[in-house]
């Protein structure tokens, strides 16, 4: 009988053991590799062509820099906004942006705001773009923002008369090939 208690205990120990492990794994995978942004409702400020670079398609899964991007208005805008509605209160982990290649100048010092609603007064800054040379402003980029919201934004401005560099497109235009919101 002790015999069999003995060997028992042990196996137990092992399946409690794999089952803890198996709950982590999943954990972190939902937490890392879950895209809560995908086919989300958008909203921008304005529409460049809404047929052929309609906002949605910085959601719609696709990265490739060939295809559809979101593309705010180039006609003379000082400050531009794009936003995905995650549907509710999301635990997100880090945002990864594939911005149209070769337009630097217009990404240059983009902001990334994440908010229980749509007014960014309520919510955070996470990240915003310094970079000194057009060659700094990255195509594709992940920035760690660990924060408990409904709305990220993406949001840009150019002051008048001075820009912040003379590189600085002169308008505020946002071209998103994905906007990709790791989280749960
Ligand atoms: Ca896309």
């Amino acid at each position: 009988m002790h015999s069999l208690v003995r060997a028992t205990v042990p196996l137990l120990s092992i399946t409690m053991y794999y089952i803890s492990i198996s709950h982590v794994i999943h954990h972190f995978k939902s937490n890392l590799a879950d895209n809560i942004a995908l086919r989300k409702q958008v909203d921008t400020s304005s529409n460049y062509d809404p047929v052929n670079w309609p906002a949605s398609a910085a959601v719609d899964g696709e990265t490739n820099q060939r295809g559809k991007c979101g593309h705010t208005s180039d006609n003379s805008h000082f400050t531009t906004w794009w936003t995905v509605n995650l549907g509710q209160p999301s635990t997100i982990n880090y945002i990864t942006i594939y911005y149209r290649a070769g337009y630097g100048s217009r990404f240059a010092g983009y902001q990334i705001f994440v908010s229980n609603t749509t007014d960014l007064n309520n919510g955070q800054l996470c990240y915003e773009d310094a970079s000194t040379t057009v060659a700094e402003v990255a195509t594709v980029k992940s920035h760690q923002c660990q924060h408990v919201a409904q709305y990220v934004t993406i949001y840009n401005y150019r002051n008048t008369p001075t820009k912040r560099y003379h590189w600085y497109s002169t308008y505020a235009i946002l071209e998103l090939c994905e906007v990709l919101v790791f989280g749960e």
